[in-house]
């Protein structure tokens, strides 16, 4: 492949570890992490919908949706002390959104804008520096995917990105489509195996979901391939 290997430790401006305040949530940072072994220069991490909302006790909770926080942290870690940029995409609805089941949707009420269902887990520590993506902001329009309707595809390519690595909730929704259309933008697409959860209306849709984004030439990763 083209992009070219970080020398390890990765360099960058400054040290490259940044302090409490530079996190948007601040919990306490002593997580351990080693040295990125395989990101490139034109790499960036997508994080996708991790939402209160989508979590157990959410209006639209992802069973075992919250494992994705400290595998996520770990790779928000990696992605930061390389330099390398964080996006966030977050579901961001009206209150009278087309997807709830008040206006014929199959969905009950979420992620509506500025309440604290939209709002990232406070342990999840998204840099105070990442992108953030708000999609399907609009009554009448949906969007599972982090590039419908955003500016997502502009600012990776003009941020030189040509691989994305990419978790959050959930596998059979928004991550499957943000994936889809990541490889329809020409982007390699690394997904994050062990940062992914899924719905699962029907049984077996996270897994098909999975399944789909490799036939469609995505690779997966897990922690352990990162922190070799
Ligand atoms: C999602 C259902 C409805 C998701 C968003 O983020 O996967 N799922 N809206
Ligand atoms: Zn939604």
């Amino acid at each position: 492949m083209s992009n070219r290997s970080l020398p390890s430790p990765a360099r960058g401006r400054g040290s490259g570890v940044k302090g409490v305040n530079d996190y948007l949530n601040h919990s306490d940072l002593t997580m351990q992490t080693s040295n990125i072994s395989n990101l490139c220069q034109s790499d960036a991490l997508i994080i996708v919908d991790v939402q209160n909302d989508f979590l157990p006790g959410g209006a639209l909770g992802v069973s075992q949706g919250d494992q994705v926080v400290p595998l996520l942290n770990h790779y928000i870690q990696y992605f930061r002390r390389a330099e390398l940029p964080v996006y966030a995409t977050r579901d961001w609805h009206p209150p009278d959104h087309c997807s709830f089941t008040a206006q014929g949707g199959i969905w009950p009420p979420h992620c509506i804008a500025d309440s604290e269902g939209a709002q990232f887990p406070p342990d999840l520590l998204i840099p105070a520096d990442s992108q953030i993506v708000s999609k399907a902001t609009t009554r009448n329009q949906d969007a599972y995917s982090g590039f419908q309707g955003t500016r997502l595809a502009q600012q990776l390519h003009s941020a030189g990105v040509l691989r994305v690595f990419v978790g959050g909730l959930a596998t059979d929704y928004c991550v499957l489509n943000t994936v889809k259309d990541a490889l329809k933008e020409g982007f390699q697409v690394v997904l994050l195996k062990d940062a992914i959860r899924a719905v699962n209306l029907n049984p077996g849709d996270g897994d098909r979901a999975i399944q789909e984004m490799l036939e469609l030439g995505a690779t997966t990763q897990q922690l352990e391939d990162l922190a070799a």
